[in-house]
């Protein structure tokens, strides 16, 4: 197989189908995911953590994985962390460590799910006290923003309830509201609060935040840096999270993604495993908002069960490329002038075209042509690094069964 002439009969291809390749190639260079610390560590299912051998076992070693699928991949630049698993003392050196690793520090994740306390809720328990102790952990993480350089406050609420009447909704929402309205206050100047939804788990009669709109309409409250955190598995069967992405794209509110692959509920598998189609079609919602796309942070929250950790977060990362290639190599104002004639299937068609189409000769030649391995999998398979982690670190005693709820 040579490499340069697949490139180049595709590249050809391409150009002559009005595709401005070298555009496509600057677009995908500049692609940045950002991966969660704790896909890197060990994990499991609310049944079982299986320790995985080599799994990271501190922030430190998180880092330093996370810095070799960097190395690996060329745009994977940033690390999300969560708090407490990542609390540190010196955070100033932790952000020094990471950009020794070739990584910054990316969004930070608060945690007001794992106490005692927030057996019935965190910023929306009946207690103040409750409350108020969220609310201080969530300034806490705002501070921490400071200290990293980092630029997002990503937030999530396991809050909700299991029985009708087990609390008033309304009040409920009402401290919802206040508590983010107070730490709306505490984010750094540029900083951005992304707030996730979710519609069950581990509350099940009710969500707190359970949908994009309930997310949406506390936003629009709080003010402009207050966005929303999309993570596609946390959507009902069948629900058109592009559709979803399209209006919050439009309303300037869509603040970045918590990609991952689900077959049934928040499954946290590979992100483009199951779901290849559905990824390419958020990604066409995306290229084709042109500016309005610049500031989403594109993240990925997987965490691995039964899977090699560092190939499923590679493979994760190149998911999420190809399905941004595949949305690049739209031709959209032939798209636009078939929606416009009203050409049902001529406008599904050139969506097809572009998703059939093996972009694989491309993404060669842009990670050629970033310095990088065309093939980013055969690399790491050809590399000792896994089996050197192994080797150092050992594998470590996670629980088994009895871990309650998802294991991350
Ligand atoms: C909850 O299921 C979630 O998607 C939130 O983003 C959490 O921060 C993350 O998973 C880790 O538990
Ligand atoms: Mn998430």
């Amino acid at each position: 197989m040579n490499l340069a002439d697949d490139y180049q009969r595709l590249a050809d291809r391409l150009t002559a189908a009005g595709v401005d390749v070298d555009t496509v190639k600057a677009r995908l260079k500049a692609q940045h995911i950002e991966t969660p610390s704790w896909g890197y560590g060990n994990s499991g299912t609310r049944f079982k953590v299986f320790p995985w051998p080599g799994a990271a076992r501190n922030i430190h070693e998180k880092l330093a994985d996370a810095g070799y699928i960097h190395r690996l991949t060329g745009v994977a630049p940033s690390v999300a962390i969560h708090i407490p698993w990542d609390k540190v003392d010196d955070w100033h050196g932790l952000a020094q460590f990471a950009a020794e690793k070739g990584v910054s520090i990316g969004a930070v994740n608060p945690n007001v799910f794992q106490d005692e306390q927030y057996k019935l809720g965190s910023i929306c328990h009946p207690a103040a006290a409750v409350r108020e102790e969220a609310i201080a952990h969530l300034v806490e993480c705002c501070e921490i923003m400071q200290r990293t350089g980092s630029g997002l406050l990503s937030l999530w609420f396991a809050d909700g309830t299991n029985y009708a009447g087990q609390d008033s909704l309304r009040r409920r929402k009402q401290h919802l509201e206040a508590a983010l309205a107070a730490v709306y206050a505490h984010l750094p100047p540029a900083g951005r609060m992304l707030i996730e939804y979710k519609f069950f788990e581990p509350a099940f009669y009710h969500t707190d935040l359970a949908d994009w709109g309930m997310a949406y309409a506390t936003a629009l409250k709080l003010g402009d840096r207050a966005q929303v955190l999309v993570d596609t598995g946390h959507h009902a069967q069948g629900t058109n999270i592009a559709h979803i992405v399209a209006f919050l794209l439009d309303e300037g509110r869509l603040g970045g993604f918590h990609f991952n692959a689900r077959k049934y509920a928040d499954d946290d598998l590979i992100v483009g495993s199951t779901n290849p189609f559905e990824l390419f079609e958020i990604f066409v919602e995306l290229v084709s908002a042109g500016a309005a796309a610049d500031e989403v942070a594109y993240m990925i929250d997987q965490s691995h069960n039964i899977e090699p950790k560092l190939e499923a977060m590679l493979l994760s990362v190149l998911n999420c490329q190809t399905a941004c290639a595949r949305a690049l190599i739209v031709n959209y104002p032939r798209l636009a002038q078939r929606q416009a004639e009203g050409d049902v299937l001529g406008a599904h068609a050139v969506l097809m075209e572009a998703f059939d189409t093996d972009v694989r000769p491309l993404l060669r030649q842009v990670r050629t042509e970033m310095g990088r391995h065309p093939d980013p999998l055969a690399a790491y398979r050809a590399d000792d690094y896994a089996a050197r982690v192994a080797q150092e670190r050992g594998t470590a005693a996670a629980g088994g069964g009895g871990f309650p709820g998802k294991q991350k």
